[in-house]
């Protein structure tokens, strides 16, 4: 077996976090290092490492964390004033955890291009 991820560790209660909503396919917490009023992460409970890894098996998966996306936009009040969702892969996108999540983003006007 290998070893559990941090978002795993999160999601089995091993570590702390600030949990926002969690159902049988993903976890949503905010994120410790938060970039905007509203920063949570949506995680797959499967530990999928990233965008790259990601098959046709896991269509739904993918498909329900956006879902989870717009229902915490909304119950945190950021939907109709608009939010960002990201999902960062690999090096050159950035992505420092293993463990494939959605960024969503919002409480604030953000800008484009990304850095
Ligand atoms: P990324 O760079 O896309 O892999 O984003 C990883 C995010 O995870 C980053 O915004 C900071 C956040 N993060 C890292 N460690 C922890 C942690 O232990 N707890 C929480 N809540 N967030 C974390």
């Amino acid at each position: 077996m290998p070893d559990k991820t941090l978002f795993q560790k999160i999601a089995d209660r091993e570590l702390p976090a600030d949990i926002v909503h969690e159902d049988e396919t993903c976890i949503a917490f905010r994120d410790i290092n938060p970039q905007a009023p509203t920063h949570i992460l949506i995680v797959p409970r499967k530990p999928i490492p990233s965008i790259d890894d990601l098959t046709d098996e896991d269509a739904a998966i993918m498909g329900r964390l956006f879902i989870v996306a717009r229902e915490i936009a909304a119950s945190e009040g950021i939907a109709a004033q608009g939010y960002r969702t990201v999902i960062n892969c690999g090096s050159f996108g950035q992505q420092t955890v293993p463990h494939l999540h959605v960024h969503l983003i919002g409480g604030r006007q953000l800008t484009w291009p990304p850095g």
